[in-house]
This record gives C-alpha cells, structure tokens and sequence, in this order.
C-alpha cells in the first residue's frame, strides 16, 4: 500500500484530494501538510503536519518519519498573485519543488507535480494546443511551470526518479475556493449566481480557457499515478482538459437552473493579459492514449452539480 506526502494540503486541490486518498489507501497511508492548520475534517482525519516547503530538512524529516514511497508536492502560488509577486513566487514555487525532488531522489519516492495551461504562451498554438509545442510564457507562474516540468522530467532521466504531471486547466470545485487565479472566476460565478443572483466577471467576454470539475481532477491524478509507466512516452506534464469555455458560455448554462442570472463585466486588465496569453482549447490525445485520460463532466453536468451543492451548501 502506498504511504503518501500531500504538501499544499488545504488547498484548493489537495483538501479534496487527501480525503479521496485517504478513502481509496486509507487514513494513516496519507500524511497532509501545509503552512497552516484548521480545524478541517482533513486535519483530524489522518496525520497532519505543519510544513514549510522551503525548509527542505523539514520536508525530508516529515518524509523519513512516516517513511513515505510517494509525494504529491502541490504548495505553490497560483498566476495572478505570481505575477503581482514574482520574486515570492519564482522562491517559493522553484525553492519549493527542488525540495520535494530532492527528498524524493533521497527516499526513492514516486512524485506528482501539477503544471498548468499557464505553461503556455502567446506564440503556443491556440487551439487544440498540442502536447508537444512551444513553451514561451510571458508569466512569472508560467516560467515557473515551464522550468518545473523541465526539471521533473531532469531529476526522471538522471536519477531515475518516478515524476509524473498534468497540466491543469482551470478547476472548479464547491469545496475549497481557490486563490488568486486567473481561471477563478469560474468558480466564483458559481457562488455569486447562487448567493447574489449576479456576478461581475472580470474576464471578458469571449475569452476562452481550457476547465475541468474538480472530481475528473482528481481521478486523473490518481490514474496517471497508478499508469503503468512502461506505457508512458511523457512524464512532464500531460494535456488535461474537459471543456473550452468563455464567461458567456457558463452564464447561458447557469441561466438554465437560475433564469433570473445577471452577469455584467469589469476586466481586470492584468488577469485578462494572462488569460490572453494561454491557450483557448488543449489537445489531450497523449494522455487518453497513454493513459486512459476521461473527463465525466462537461459544461452541462458540472453546472447542474456545482448549483445543486452550492444551494445545498448556503441553504
Ligand atoms: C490559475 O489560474 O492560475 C490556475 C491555473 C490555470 O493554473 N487555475
């Protein structure tokens, strides 16, 4: 059974994803950390430990003590606060991963990373945005992905470490909200639509960006964990998506449960410029042949979902 390190664990992945682990490998086999702790069903649920991915012996201690074989290293800044930060982010997303790679090369773990469609850049293909192409971000989040999928496939080929990844569109979820994103506000129209009946989007109108609800996210990160590697051409990082959608494309779908929905917008330049600059669709052929990639949800069911949770949820 495998004994599992989840960093970045109240996030806005790995609050989901450490209690469908610990569903699947069991409670102790799952050890959470973060830079913070609540009082989260996640934090008494299994081991937790306070950590700070840039205290790279605390990292291995953690990992020596519950004599882990498999990290899932998800601390990081997302792009919008990146780019208002870039510094904190190339230290804390770069300093941060070369840690979980190096105890990973020490304790011969297996480790997963998540890159983004943020790897992507202006002069990327745009749509069907091949597995294999030109990687020039022009975000400091980008670069970041970019140089971690480098290295993840580096620390692969001279150490033989089992580094595998994806690149995630944006994730929507109605259990932990994310933080300073771009793709955020599709999951706060959500919210808006169910407490206030309105949203103010600020993206623009027709911009698109690649989605996916979070339950495929996480069932595609404990496939591709599972994958038989003999089957994997690529390591750093997979082509993931469910569905291509502009801001108008989920209002009309919202508009379907609440008619009354208003949606007006007021772009913020500098997360529009990010949006902008990333692909509008990915082509996801590599994963679906390598690895048997499927997404449940798309545009349609996820909305039904995340309405029926949300009013379930502030009822
Ligand atoms: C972001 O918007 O920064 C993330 C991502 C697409 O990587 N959701």
């Amino acid at each position: 059974m495998k004994k599992i390190l989840v960093t970045g664990a109240l996030g806005q992945i790995g609050s989901e994803l450490v209690m469908k682990m610990r569903d699947i490998y069991g409670s102790e086999h799952v050890i959470a950390s973060d830079i913070r702790k609540n009082e989260s069903e996640l934090v008494q649920s299994g081991p937790f430990e306070i950590l700070d991915v840039m205290d790279a012996k605390a990292m291995f201690e953690i990992a020596k003590k519950y004599r882990v074989d498999t990290i899932i290293h998800l601390a990081a800044l997302l792009s919008a606060t990146a780019e208002a930060k870039p510094l904190l982010a190339w230290n804390l997303n770069m300093g941060g991963l070369m840690n979980a790679l190096e105890v990973a090369r020490e304790l011969r773990c297996q480790f997963f990373t998540p890159s983004s469609i943020g790897a992507f850049g202006p002069t990327t293909p745009k749509d069907h945005t091949p597995q294999d192409t030109i990687q020039r971000p022009t975000t400091m989040y980008g670069i970041n992905k970019v140089s971690g999928e480098l290295l993840c496939d580096y620390y692969y080929y001279k150490y033989g470490v089992d580094t595998r990844g994806l690149r995630f569109p944006g994730l929507i979820s109605y259990v932990t909200p994310p933080g300073g994103g771009t793709t955020d506000y599709a999951v706060e129209i959500y919210y808006e639509a169910v407490q206030k009946g309105r949203y103010t989007s600020y993206i623009a109108k027709g911009t698109y960006m690649d989605m996916m609800y979070m339950p495929d996210a996480l069932h595609a990160i404990i496939m591709l964990m599972e994958a038989d590697a003999s089957r994997l051409k690529h390591r750093n990082s997979f082509n993931v998506t469910a569905m291509s959608v502009e801001p108008e494309d989920i209002a009309s779908e919202i508009r379907k449960h609440i008619p009354e929905f208003q949606m007006d917008y007021n772009v913020d330049p500098v997360r529009q410029a990010i949006a902008e600059s990333w692909p509008n669709s990915l082509d996801v052929t590599a994963a679906k042949e390598e690895w048997g990639f499927k997404a449940e949800y798309d545009l349609k069911k996820m909305t039904q979902d995340m309405l029926a949770k949300l009013s379930e949820k502030f009822s």
